[in-house]
Parts: C-alpha cells; structure tokens; sequence
C-alpha cells in the first residue's frame, strides 16, 4: 500500500515541471546576502568539444541551473547589490540573466532558444538580456563594486567562455575582493527540500529498476557491456536524462578497480561483478553499488566478504547522527573493517554528499543536517596477486554503496528497495531478465 501511493507521488511529481517560484526564491536568498557594494556573476557551463565539430551533450553548471532553471549553453547570471545598484545609478534590475537571443538560422541546426523574452515569460526573470551587453554592464559596474562572487575558481577556467575571461583578464580587479559563488549555493544545495528529495528518490528508484534487470540478465559468458547497456537502457526507457556519472560494470578482477569503466571482460564462472551507478533524474543522480556473483551464487569466500562489507554499511547507519561528519562516518566503517582484519582493504571514503553533483557539494567535515542527502559505501578490495592476502580472499572486490536522508526522526535509507541481502540477490538472479533479451 505504502509503495503504491509513493509510486503515486513519483508519476504526478514526474510530470509536473519544476516551479520558477523554487529558483527565484533560490535569488532571492543569495539577494539578501549581498552586502555592501557586491555583485554576483555566474556563468554556465559550455559546450566542450568531443572531436572535429561534434560537441558533448551539454548540462548546464549546477549552480547556475540551481539559480535560473535555464538549460541553454552561453548564459550568464548576474544579482547586484541594492547598494551597489544605487552607487551606479544603474537603469536596470538587481538581477540579470544573460542568454543567447533567438535566431532562426542557428536555431535550425541546434534547436530552439529560449531567447530574451522565453527567459522573462517562462524563467520568471523581470530582465534578461543578450550576452553581447554583458560586457558594458559590467564595466559600468567594476569602478564600484568591492566585492565580486563568480564561479571563476583561477587557475581552473576551462568551459567559461573565451570572450568573459578576456573580459576579466583586460580589467584591473587589484582593489575587488573576489569570492565564490559557492559561499552562497553550497550550504543551500547541502541541505535538501522534499521537491529535491523527490528527484533524488525518483533517480535512485529508476536505477534500482537497472540494478534489478542487470541481477536478472548476468551469467557467465555475457559481457560487461551487455549490462552497462542493459542498466543503462532502464535510464532512458523511464525517462532519465543521462548517467549521472559513468558506469562502473568490473567482473572478476575489475572488481577490484575502484573506477574501472572499460566494461568490457567476458564474465566468468565464480566471479564477482561490482556494478556501481547512477541515474540522473531532472538533474539528481542517484549512486549505487551492488556486487552480485556471475553464476548467481555467492561463493563461501565470497559471502564471508561480502557479510562484512554488509554489516559495516548498516553499522555505519546505525551511528548516523546530526552533528556527525563523513570522516566520523569513516573512521566507524574503517574500525568495523579492521577488527575483522579487512581494514587494509577498505581503501576509499566511507561516503559523500549527494544530489546535482555526484560528489556533490560540501567537505568531509561537513556536518550532517536534516536534509542531507549522502552515500554509505564500505568496501574490500583484496587485488588477484596480492600475496599477503590469503589466497582464498584474491581477486576479490566488494562495495555496497546506498543513499541515505537525515529526517527530523532520523536517518532513513532512500534505496531501500533495492536488494542487498545475499538471498534476495540469489532469489532474483533465478528471474528471467524481464525487459532486455
Ligand atoms: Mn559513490
């Protein structure tokens, strides 16, 4: 009943566009900021080239799409201060989203724009601009300003568009403080509202469809990339924009490489396959890692292993708190680990924050809060010529990665419908695949 309603919630929230109420009270907040004589400008991401003329598929910056809801290359936002408004005498709004304006003969090869006035009718902005104005707007402003907030982070400028750096390299900064938009957006991106909570749930229940296709489809003789391809098929088939990072599909040895995304060894009798991925829903990324056997059951080594890296994860969880840190996180995994002399072999972070950035945004001192959305992910990593390593335990890698959200009543595991338990992975490796094959 419970799961019905949710799914209920899912379908209607699926089909309701995010409000541009939820991104203008987003300015807002950073408006209330911004002190003294202080300007903000955040550029998006842009199209980076893949080979010759062909470019990736563009996704916006997560700070800038936060802010705007605008999902177009070459924009820029800029939120001035009502002080430095008044000193410049500006005839202009205390925010400003620079876009591309339309043009019917680009538009045909590279699809529509929004253009100045989409941006005002369906972003809700009182004034958008072309980008070619920007560069006067800010030199009017420059003189006054003391403090300037960009998504600048020198020396990485790589995706900010050539024309804005010359911009800023042509202009003497020496008296401007300049700062991160990121003392703004990551403390509010840390902490999750219950419409972000629902992209999250939305993405991680889409991937747990994947994970559960990808158990039912693996058997020795199938390749790496015939479930890559079957997980990833799940994303699109239920309308996911993308991976939210690139799979990781490791059998046998590739288990034990924590980022291998070649993904492409025939599985093998006895071997272990660690599938860790993500679908991106409406911009959220889900993260999971489930480790399954090949042949369907979990060999004695195997499941001794794989009991301990399980238990770890739920010891973790149980000691979450408000208060805590990741590293606090980590140091309960890694004692875990160690008292049952597997601790060498836990050689990554027990978790992360998690939300438009895989990694998403904030520290490992960070403190968790109601409303942080972060992962578990205990492992063992034991590589096939590792002598020191009993021979039985060689070859071996294992993670278990699940997403959790800090309640008023406590943590509670977003992907909890996603099997973990060595029996129900062998009850549904039994199942014929249902979509794929
Ligand atoms: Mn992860």
């Amino acid at each position: 009943m419970k799961i019905t309603i949710l799914s209920l919630i899912l379908l209607i929230s699926s089909l309701l566009p995010q409000s541009v109420e939820v991104f203008s009270q987003r300015r807002e907040t950073i408006l209330q900021q911004l002190h003294g004589r202080s300007a903000m400008i955040l550029f998006t991401a842009s199209i980076h080239m893949r080979n010759g003329d062909v470019g990736f598929d563009f996704r916006p910056d997560n700070d800038y799409w936060y802010l705007t809801g605008h999902d177009e290359p070459g924009g820029i936002l800029m939120m001035i201060s009502k002080d430095l408004l008044s000193a410049t005498n500006l005839d202009s709004n205390n925010e400003i989203l620079f876009v591309l304006p339309r043009n019917p003969k680009i538009e045909v090869w590279t699809g529509r724009r929004l253009g100045i006035e989409g941006v005002k009718r369906e972003l809700g902005f009182n004034s958008s601009e072309p980008v070619d104005s920007f560069e006067v707007r800010l030199k009017n402003l420059l003189p006054s300003i003391d403090t300037l907030y960009t998504n600048i982070t020198s020396p990485n400028r790589s995706g900010i568009p050539v024309i804005i750096t010359d911009i800023l390299d042509n202009y003497d900064l020496t008296n401007i403080e300049q700062k991160s938009v990121g003392d703004f957006t990551h403390s509010m991106r840390h902490v999750k509202t219950d419409e972000e909570v629902m992209f999250l749930q939305k993405a991680i229940d889409i991937t747990g469809e994947a994970l559960k296709e990808a158990m039912m489809l693996t058997k020795p003789g199938l390749k790496e990339n015939n479930i890559e391809a079957a997980i990833e098929f799940i994303y699109r088939d239920f309308g996911c924009e993308r991976p939210g990072f690139p799979s990781i599909i490791g059998s046998g040895p590739n288990s034990t490489i924590l980022h291998y995304i070649k993904n492409n060894r025939m599985m093998e009798e006895g071997d272990l396959l660690l599938m860790d991925v993500g679908a991106e829903y409406n911009m959220y990324t889900a993260d999971i890692s489930r480790t399954i056997p090949v042949n369907g059951r979990y060999s004695e080594p195997q499941a001794e292993l794989y009991s301990y890296v399980l238990e770890a994860q739920q010891t973790v969880f149980d000691s979450v708190r408000v208060g805590m840190t990741i590293k606090d996180l980590n140091m309960i995994a890694k004692e875990y680990l160690s008292e049952r002399g597997f601790g060498k072999y836990f050689i990554h972070g027990i978790g992360h924050w998690l939300g438009l950035d895989v990694h998403d945004v904030g520290g490992r001192q960070t403190a968790i809060k109601t409303g942080s959305v972060f992962t578990i992910e205990p492992g063992i990593y034991i590589s096939e010529d590792d002598t020191t390593a009993d021979e039985r335990y060689r070859g071996i890698g294992i993670r278990i990665e699940d997403v959790v959200l800090m309640t008023e009543d406590g943590p509670v595991w977003l992907s909890k419908r996603i099997p973990k338990k060595i029996k129900e992975i062998e009850r549904i490796m039994r199942r014929k695949a249902k979509r794929i094959r």
